[in-house]
């Protein structure tokens, strides 16, 4: 058993989790139960009503999504989590539970591309008002809540362009005035980044991404108080989603979450080495990552972050025609979305992970229409890079004069 005095890979390791009460099985047994039996029918009344805590059926709770929960939680500084099904059944039942119609959503300008779509495609068809604000602007942020607002909304760093919020400047804005501020965490994990931590009210993740770390699984996690967690779980969980995740996968993460610690320091080394490389290539026109100093928001990373991450965006001189050149040339790394993966992977968010937006949304909210995506994996640092540069070499469109070398050639 841990406590909050134990270290932070110690408690991914073994958090809540007693073997001797187990018979003696390190790892946690997999209760793959749907249902749970009552030794009474007072007893399952008394579960019921919530007199007598009990299991009572996996879509509400479960011992091996508990067991997982306890962990999230340890892990970001919260009193409780839920598990759910996907990160987009945590994003949409923590919303559901926390708005009404005539409530407003505060997000900030760029978000996930189903994020994006769930706020103005589906929230907003029930009543729920979304209004954008440049959150990396904490002034703009202040003035922009309004009598409406019970919900500030963003991501740090943003998918895909990678601009920070600043998390407390952020939280004192919202309380003042009587708003819950929900942080995606997911291209950090709790490793990197503790919302909490920073006066955020409510964590969500994608924990398809770096807490399962393997590429096999979707699954999603919410991190936060106690009560919240009860009404995230009894509201968006049980009555408004049924967005349950599976025993097998709560397994998956805690398996991927013991390694979580290692897996985050070598996506950073890799990624940090990725992204000076490419600042220094003459075929790249912007990087974006944030452990590059001249980074805009450098500062506040060092500040909010433990590290800078696995996560690297960038455009290239041609803008996406060399982007389509440069993609189809890859080798080794893998065209392919999703993020936090042993394999390094790329892609193109307007035409992919952003295409939800419509092509005006996406400049409106900094989406560059050439802009790709790598999520650097945990492969030998020179085969990653190597590739890349191969890559680099076909976006170069051929010039001038070797056209004109292979004109006189094939004429010869
Ligand atoms: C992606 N992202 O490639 P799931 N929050 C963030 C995310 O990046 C994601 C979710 C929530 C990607 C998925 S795009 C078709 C593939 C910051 C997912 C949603 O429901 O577990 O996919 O999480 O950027």
């Amino acid at each position: 058993m841990t406590t909050s005095r134990h270290g932070f890979a110690t408690r991914a390791i073994h958090h809540a989790y007693d073997p001797a009460a187990n018979q003696g099985a390190l790892v946690p047994p997999l209760h793959l139960s749907a249902t749970f039996a009552f030794p009474t029918m007072e007893a399952g009344a008394a579960a019921f009503t919530g007199e007598q805590p009990a299991y009572i059926y996996s879509r509400i709770a479960n011992p091996t999504l508990a067991l997982l929960e306890q962990r999230i939680a340890a892990l970001e500084g919260a009193e409780a989590a839920v598990s759910f099904g996907s990160g987009m059944g945590a994003i949409t039942a923590t919303l559901w539970t926390l708005l009404n119609p005539g409530d407003e959503v505060l997000a900030d300008q760029t978000l996930y591309g189903c994020t994006f779509s769930f706020l103005h495609h589906g929230l907003a068809r029930f009543g729920v008002k979304v209004r954008h604000v440049d959150m990396t602007d904490t002034a703009a942020l202040a003035a922009a809540i309004g009598p409406a607002t019970r919900v500030v909304y963003f991501e740090s760093p943003a998918n895909p362009n990678m601009r920070l919020v600043d998390i407390a400047a952020a939280a004192r804005a919202a309380h003042a005035a009587g708003a819950l501020v929900v942080v995606d965490n997911t291209y950090c994990s709790p490793w990197l980044q503790r919302p909490i931590e920073h006066g955020a009210d409510i964590v969500v993740h994608s924990a398809t991404k770096y807490l399962g770390g393997h590429g096999d699984l979707t699954a999603g996690v919410v991190a936060t108080s106690a009560e919240l967690a009860q009404r995230i779980r009894l509201e968006g969980l049980k009555d408004l989603t049924g967005a349950v995740m599976s025993p097998h996968d709560a397994h998956g993460i805690m398996r991927g979450l013991k390694t979580l610690h290692l897996r985050m320091q070598r996506h950073g080394d890799n990624a940090q080495a990725i992204a000076e490389m490419l600042a220094a290539h003459p075929q790249v026109a912007a990087v974006h990552y944030p452990g590059l100093p001249t980074f805009p928001q450098h500062a506040l990373a060092q500040r909010q972050m433990d590290g800078f991450g696995g996560m690297v965006a960038f455009e290239l001189v041609g803008g996406i025609d060399a982007g389509r050149r440069f993609m189809n040339a890859l080798q080794l790394v893998t065209r392919a979305v999703s993020l936090g993966d042993a394999e390094t992977l790329a892609q193109h968010p307007a035409s992919m992970t952003h295409s939800t937006y419509t092509p005006e949304e996406r400049a409106r909210h900094g989406i560059a229409e050439g802009l790709i995506r790598l999520s650097a994996g945990l492969e030998d640092l020179d085969d990653i890079l190597a590739d890349l540069r191969q890559a680099l070499r076909h976006a170069a469109a051929p010039s001038r004069a070797m056209r004109e070398l292979v004109l006189e050639m094939a004429t010869a």
